[in-house]
């Protein structure tokens, strides 16, 4: 996000802050001008709490050296940003806006949403075990909400279920929620009332409690993730709230690849990645090149001998998932691995043409439906050289089934993926996209024969023959031959 994209987030609170209950003065010397400052650019403000936490100082401490850990990773969201807090008497206090807003999935496809102060998914919010925090949620909606903190030990009258723990929050209310945080781990929030649409339109954000004890969890970077789905339908403007099962783009922090930022990181620092799910799909979220530990979940941070490792973890709906791994160089491909959950819209009850001669067929078609595009005979990977060449252009506001290009070529795939992108040489506040990995030489894998015939690899043979009808593949005229 830039500078001055956040200039106007940090106005837009200040505006608000015409609500009388903080006023001008107490966040001026509650957080001080230099907060201000910091808040203008994005880092936590350095907050007059600095003597109460001490653990917050690593805020000021960072030395970036090699195998100094820092005490507290920032948490950085991709993609997103993290909410300034403010200072009141001992009271950590955030200012949460509940409002409509127009998001951009990709370049090329957007949608009118909900979320809040601006953003989907909302601001991370991020305290230490033991803040006593009071959270102002402004309704700008055009009906009632709530805000649910997910996975937190509270008072019950805080926990933000309309109708049954507090009045609804009408249009144009401010209420505050206010308990102490016993605990710590990665949750998340969001609405309880008419919770199935405020969701599905983009209503969410992730909550991040440090312990209080800083060497329980030093990791070098901390990044945020919050997974979703979403029913743009092609050629419309607003998400279809009513869509249970066949959602059309699936996000990491309400971005498709590849405009999802990537994750970046020094070679041999100790990166986490906190993982929430507000989607409503379970997401086993696979990460190349290494060996993670699962540490933790919205049931907190877990104890040392129920770490496990793994390359892929489920990341269930309405769960929380924090896992750590020490960063090889390297560009190494995160995604779901529910394979449609890395694609972009598309129809999923159509015909299967793989290994079907469909000459002419399409032309046909494409005469009574422009812009037509059939399954390919042998795969759909092609279609990407086609729409990125404009043949086939879908309906307004929607994006390929797949994009995305690398230094060798298309990447296609889209949605629920990104990159982690690891260097030797980064500086420990560095987390712009550095480019292409340059791979050392004779270590990238490479072609050694353009002949189909190469070689002699040992071949089974089916027993029973191919099924009936026949694939019509094996009566073809010989230039399929590979292709089983
Ligand atoms: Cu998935």
């Amino acid at each position: 996000m830039s500078t001055m994209r956040r200039n106007q987030k940090i106005t837009s609170i200040t505006t608000t802050e015409d609500i009388k209950m903080v006023s001008r003065r107490n966040f001026l010397v509650g957080a001080g001008a230099g907060a201000l400052a910091h808040a203008l650019i994005g880092a936590k403000p350095v907050s007059a709490d600095m003597g109460h936490h001490e653990h917050d100082g690593h805020v000021m401490g960072q030395t970036g050296s090699r195998g100094q850990r820092n005490r507290h990773a920032r948490v950085h969201t991709p993609n997103g940003w993290t909410l300034p807090f403010r200072m009141n008497n001992g009271v950590k206090e955030f200012h949460l806006v509940a409002e409509k807003i127009d998001h951009e999935f990709a370049p090329g496809c957007w949608a009118h949403c909900w979320g809040y102060n601006g953003t989907t998914p909302g601001p991370t919010i991020e305290a230490v075990e033991g803040d006593h925090v009071r959270i102002y949620v402004t309704n700008l909606l055009g009906e009632p909400t709530s805000v649910h903190w997910h996975g937190f030990k509270l008072p019950s009258g805080m926990d933000g279920v309309g109708g049954l723990t507090q009045p609804h929050i009408e249009p144009g209310e401010t209420f505050a929620y206010e308990f102490t945080l016993r605990q710590h781990g990665t949750q998340m929030y969001h609405p309880h009332v008419d919770e199935m649409v405020q969701m599905a339109m983009g209503m969410m954000g992730m909550f991040v409690i440090h312990p209080r004890d800083p060497a329980d969890a030093p990791v070098d970077r901390d990044f945020v993730l919050l997974l979703h789905n979403w029913a743009l339908h092609p050629g419309t403007y607003r998400p279809d709230p009513s869509v249970m099962v066949d959602f059309d783009l699936w996000t990491i922090n309400s971005k498709v690849f590849p405009a999802t930022a990537p994750m970046v990181a020094r070679t041999g620092e100790r990166v986490r990645i906190r993982m929430g799910n507000l989607s409503m799909w379970n997401h086993p979220m696979h990460l190349h090149g290494v060996h993670f530990l699962v540490t933790g979940s919205d049931g907190g941070r877990w104890p040392r001998n129920l770490w496990r490792s793994e390359a892929t973890e489920i990341v269930g709906v309405g769960q929380t998932r924090d896992i750590e791994f020490t960063a090889v160089p390297g560009d190494w491909a995160f995604h779901c691995h529910m394979a449609h959950h890395t694609m972009n819209p598309m129809a999923h009850e159509i015909a299967n043409t793989i290994g079907v001669d469909q000459s002419g067929i399409e032309e046909r078609i494409r005469q009574i439906l422009p812009g037509y595009m059939a399954m390919g005979r042998h795969g759909m990977a092609d279609h990407q050289d086609h729409t990125d060449a404009g043949h086939m252009p879908g309906p307004e506001n929607t994006l390929p089934m797949f994009m995305g290009k690398g230094p060798f070529g298309n990447i296609a795939m889209g949605g629920m993926m990104s990159i982690m992108k690891v260097r030797d040489e980064l500086g420990p506040d560095e987390y712009g996209d550095p480019g292409w990995y340059d791979h050392p030489p004779g270590t990238v894998a490479y072609k050694v024969s353009s002949d189909p015939s190469f070689g002699n690899p040992v071949r089974m043979k089916s027993e029973t023959g191919p099924a009936k009808p026949a694939d019509q593949d094996h009566h073809g005229n010989g230039h399929d031959h590979g292709e089983h």
